[in-house]
């Protein structure tokens, strides 16, 4: 395999020139992001699925950090031991520290990444970026129309779950018109939305109920109850029977309380509390973690606070009042 390393930056492909690139190439192996969501493997999968459609060998890696919820749809397509790729993509990745585990081998031998990161780092000689664009799988949706692929249910499927992922199912300030337009004609194709809706956006596990539960039950509110503190022991978890991928986005659970602008969940670790701060009507969560010598963004950010979980929560409520100016 000869790459080509470009010391400057990455050529940028339009859509059309990507899909010419893939056209006269064959044995791809496609690579995502590390703890991949679903627009990683949305877009890888349906990636290679189109690939397929024009008779190509088409692969992706076969990331170690796969959830549950994802193994089934991207199980035809994960690369048999000893595939020797002629080219390796990547989708959804921005950088190389963003690589998936035990992928190192591929790091040099990247040709062509197709992103939406704004903050794309120019790691491979080819680049197809829409920093704009809400999914990658938008943009991989246009790169197959391009090659001429008429998607049928399941292509339409897999980049259904892209486009709905990134988006948090339409409801997010990232989506455009694009994205529901994208969404529709995937629905035309026969992507299977009602179910894909219920399993990624709707379902939970008993475990993760369970924790939920556990966290309403421990939510204190302070300042006229736009402060919401939860708490989370580490034995409250063994009790439900929780695993990471049950505890998906649980920050975002007490902020999503009317009236709250500050929600914070504690969760119990060996030397102090670890909070992640949601924040929203203007209220700045990476400002009050910086108090705590945290940090993050606006709308989302966390801390450790040395102290045990109900001396944490007096603390971090008492820092929000006076964020509040309360
Ligand atoms: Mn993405």
């Amino acid at each position: 395999m000869e790459i080509r390393r470009m010391t400057d930056s990455s050529r940028r492909l339009s859509v059309e020139e990507t899909a010419a690139w893939l056209r006269e190439r064959d044995r791809f192996l496609i690579l995502s992001h590390k703890r991949p969501d679903g627009d990683a493997l949305g877009s890888a999968a349906g990636l290679a699925e189109g690939l397929r459609k024009l008779g190509k060998t088409a692969y992706i890696y076969p990331n170690p950090e796969i959830t549950p919820r994802y193994v089934a749809c991207t199980a035809p397509y994960l690369a048999p031991e000893g595939f020797q790729p002629e080219h390796v993509l990547t989708v959804d990745t921005a950088a190389r520290n963003m690589f998936p585990k035990g992928s190192s081998d591929y790091e040099d031998k990247v040709e062509l990444s197709i992103d939406h990161h704004g903050s794309h780092e120019d790691y491979s000689p080819l680049l197809l970026l829409e920093g704009d664009s809400a999914s990658c799988g938008e943009i991989v949706y246009l790169v197959i129309k391009a090659l001429g692929i008429e998607p049928d249910p399941n292509l339409a499927s897999l980049l259904y779950i892209a486009v709905s992922t990134d988006t948090g199912c339409f409801r997010q300030a990232n989506t455009t018109a694009r994205s529901l337009t994208t969404a529709g004609e995937l629905v035309r194709a026969g992507a299977d939305h009602v179910h894909l809706n219920r399993v990624l956006f709707e379902m939970k596990t008993r475990a993760r109920l369970a924790v939920e539960t556990a966290i309403a039950r421990n939510t204190r509110y302070s300042c006229g109850g736009r402060v919401a503190v939860a708490t989370l022991s580490e034995q409250e978890l063994k009790d439900c029977g929780a695993t990471e991928d049950d505890l998906d986005n649980i920050s975002s659970l007490v902020q999503q309380v009317e009236g709250v602008v500050c929600g914070v969940l504690l969760r119990e670790k060996p030397d102090c509390s670890k909070a992640s701060v949601r924040a929203s009507g203007g209220f700045n969560a990476s400002r009050l973690c910086a108090r705590f010598g945290g940090g993050g963004h606006v709308g989302a950010a966390g801390c450790e606070i040395k102290a045990e979980l109900t001396a944490a929560a007096g603390i971090i409520a008492r820092a929000a009042a006076e964020e509040l100016g309360e």
